[in-house]
């Protein structure tokens, strides 16, 4: 073991006395990177984005299940279940496989990216495919949770939150500040609530200087834009398979988070998301999935409409690995010809 564990860095702000942390899969740590590229198409001379797709499992979730998971094995349960979009049943397995757990996730019937379903398969997670929607899953759940059978890994669970905090903490101190605004795709509208917990915890407790927090700016697709609209979306829709969810279980938290920090939390166009998600990649080589995109495609928009300006400092949420959506973006591989072996017919292929 090179780096100190996690939960072990930000003990002080998470741990209860003599708690122990047996499980961990290396999550957290991950890298905040200055894009300078895509910060001057933008006109943002300190525009940040921070890799969560470096995590063991590939998203933002294992910061939050390695919490769950270990304070679930030591309170004696015997099995973890979850509702997810993908992610979080992704990390569930891991961590559960990790503890010898049972995991059962119960997801939306053809709206799981592949990379994420393979996850939690490989992982012997037990899947239940619902006709429905990521929302009609959490309501089974979260009723198998007040039942006793399994403990509970969505983000109602109060641990995954609480660890979630530490990209805040994160972020504090690799910019040795609180940035002016940190930007993020809303869903479940877990992470937006954690994320502000933790730049005001942090503030509180005397670490960040002047005691700054940042704007946070959230971004839901049209598609799925319960809080924008202020009501819940039956039946919602967008490319983003993450974040389609109608009925957010933080919603309150999310609407806190806004007004508090004096942010916002806007609607994007699915063609918006996959242009950006594209472009982050084409301009700064970080490959994020479509949902993680929504967080940059929406500090666009506003730095555009100078909501945001030049000097301030933004930090971007990817929250996921491309990886993890592979036929969104469907290659071109397939359609290619193949050539000739010879140099000369390569040459002439590549246009050299
Ligand atoms: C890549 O996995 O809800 O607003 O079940 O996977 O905290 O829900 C995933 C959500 C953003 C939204 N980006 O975060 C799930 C799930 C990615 C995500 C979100 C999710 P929340």
């Amino acid at each position: 073991m090179t780096a100190q564990p996690l939960l072990e860095r930000y003990r002080d702000l998470l741990a209860e006395p003599d708690e122990r942390f047996p499980i961990t899969l290396g999550e957290g740590g991950t890298p905040l990177l200055h894009a300078r590229r895509l910060g001057d198409e933008l006109g943002l001379d300190r525009l940040f984005l921070k890799f969560e797709g470096t995590n063991p499992t590939g998203s933002f979730k294992d910061r939050g299940m390695v919490l769950a998971v270990n304070r679930a094995a030591a309170s004696g349960a015997r099995a973890v279940v979850c509702a997810s979009t993908g992610n979080t049943s992704a990390s569930a397995a891991a961590y559960a496989a990790a503890a010898g757990l049972p995991c059962h996730v119960v997801l939306p019937a053809g709206k799981v990216a592949r990379g994420k379903l393979s996850q939690a398969v490989a992982a012997g997670a037990r899947l239940v495919m619902v006709d429905g929607s990521f929302d009609d899953a959490l309501g089974a759940v979260r009723r198998l949770g007040e039942e006793g059978v399994a403990a509970v890994v969505n983000s109602i669970n109060p641990d995954r939150l609480a660890g979630q905090q530490t990209a805040a903490f994160e972020i504090v101190d690799a910019l040795g500040e609180s940035p002016e605004a940190v930007a993020l795709p809303v869903g479940n509208a877990g992470n937006i609530t954690a994320l502000w917990a933790g730049f005001v915890r942090y503030a509180e407790a005397g670490v960040t200087p002047g005691g700054r927090r940042p704007r946070m700016l959230g971004f839901q697709a049209e598609g799925a834009a319960p809080i924008v609209n202020d009501a819940p979306v039956e039946r919602p829709e967008t490319a983003a398979t993450a974040i389609r969810i109608g009925n957010p279980a933080s919603w309150s938290g999310a609407v806190a988070a806004r007004d508090e920090s004096g942010g916002s939390i806007e609607a994007l166009t699915d063609a918006e998301i996959l242009e950006m998600q594209l472009r982050i990649l084409r301009s700064e080589g970080l490959f994020c999935e479509p949902a993680s995109a929504a967080g940059v495609a929406g500090v666009e928009r506003l730095a555009r409409e100078e909501r945001l300006h030049r000097s301030e400092g933004v930090v971007c949420i990817l929250t996921g690995h491309g990886l993890k959506d592979p036929d969104v973006v469907a290659g071109e591989e397939g359609t290619l010809t193949p050539v000739d072996s010879d140099l000369a017919s390569i040459r002439r292929a590549m246009g050299l």
